[in-house]
């Protein structure tokens, strides 16, 4: 085809004014909180709701690729600049993702561009080394850097305490801890030391472990609802019910979200092997390359099983982890794979169609 100048097309002075306001009208915010298809955006103007172009709607591969809270976004603020559109997502640097709970298996996004996940575990009951496995998994296979939150130390004595920091340090000798009291207000100092003006954490965690209530402590006020869990009423069990990033006076951003009931893994080989490079490091002696550490003769980690080196309950973890990572990713994938081929197969009956 033979080429036309853009004033061949009709193109003129006017378009091109329009055309650099067009462009200039885009503004960079944050995504603060979803609900459906609404956002809550941060802006250099303030706060304001925002919905997302049909085009970035329908024209996304996946719903991954929709906006999340934490996510950047280019927008055009409208008129009297209390909504906006969303017309795009920045790449982001880092992704929190799981599995959807229950039997569906689904990718969820919890939040994106986070510097630092915050594990809140209760020292109480809550407490669980196997599934503070799982919560360093999610953090890592995301390559974010993972700080345990030790909370409600007043329900426990001192000799309990060092035990279950002891316990931490055994299975995760770099990982930072911080053990807190939103009742005491211990701790608080140490955690507020590590909020830097400008990073964004995301807190993680059970439900009832003091997410929330930690926030508001943080806040200086008691802005968002905390309250006991009721063990029998499921459906009640949710405080926190929606993800919401908040701004801390000394610059730091915090999301909270609601608490997970549980913690699937899918997809997430990369984090398995950050989370568990203890297990990774022995395998360098196994006899076989390719050693699944199950049954193989000369496996340096069932060894290391054998004779105390490796806690068990750690192995069989690591062994369920990388199990159901691999189970869930690959049903995801055909789904997805059934999903596209039923899209096009959509597409081809509707050409035919038009062809008639
Ligand atoms: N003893 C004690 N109680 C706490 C502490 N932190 C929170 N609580 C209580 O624990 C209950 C649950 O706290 P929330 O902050 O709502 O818990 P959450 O983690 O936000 O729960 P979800 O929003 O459901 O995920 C509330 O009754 C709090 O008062 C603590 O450090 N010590
Ligand atoms: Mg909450
Ligand atoms: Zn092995």
């Amino acid at each position: 085809m033979e080429k036309l100048s853009l004033s061949g097309l009709g193109w003129n002075e006017s378009f091109e004014r329009a055309w650099s306001e067009h462009v200039a009208e885009r503004e960079a915010a944050r995504i603060v909180a979803v609900h459906k298809n609404r956002y809550l955006i941060a802006t250099a103007d303030g706060d304001m709701a925002a919905e997302v172009t049909g085009r970035l709607l329908y024209g996304v591969d996946s719903p991954l690729d929709l906006p999340t809270v934490g996510d950047w976004v280019a927008v055009q603020i409208l008129d009297d600049r209390s909504f906006a559109v969303i017309h795009s997502v920045l790449p982001r640097f880092s992704l929190i993702k799981r599995k959807t709970p229950g039997k569906t298996i689904d990718l969820q996004l919890v939040a994106a561009n986070i510097d630092t996940v915050f594990i809140v575990q209760a020292a109480d009951a809550d407490f669980n080394l196997r599934r503070l496995e799982r919560y360093l998994v999610i953090a890592l296979e995301s390559n974010i850097e993972p700080v345990l939150l030790l909370s409600k130390i007043d329900q426990i004595d001192d000799a309990a305490l060092q035990d279950r920091l002891a316990s931490v340090a055994k299975i995760e000798p770099t990982l930072s801890v911080v053990a807190l009291s939103n009742l005491t207000g211990q701790g608080l100092d140490q955690l507020q030391e590590r909020l830097m003006p400008g990073r964004t954490y995301c807190l993680l965690g059970s439900s009832g472990v003091g997410k929330t209530t930690l926030l508001n402590r943080l806040l200086g006020e008691d802005l968002y609802a905390t309250g006991e869990v009721r063990e029998k009423d499921q459906r009640g069990r949710h405080v926190t019910t929606a993800r919401q990033l908040s701004r801390l006076a000394g610059g730091a951003l915090i999301i909270d979200t609601p608490g997970m009931r549980e913690v699937g893994a899918i997809g997430q080989s990369t984090g398995i092997e950050s989370a568990f490079s203890d297990i990774e490091e022995l395998a360098i002696g196994c006899r076989f390359a390719d050693c699944s550490h199950v049954h193989e003769t000369g496996c340096a980690v069932r060894e290391a099983v054998e004779n105390g080196e490796l806690d068990a309950k750690r192995y069989e973890n690591y062994l369920k982890l990388r199990r159901e990572s691999a189970y869930h990713e690959r049903s995801y994938l055909e789904k997805r794979q059934k999903d596209k081929a039923f899209g096009k197969m959509a597409k081809e009956i509707l050409k035919s169609h038009h062809k008639r």
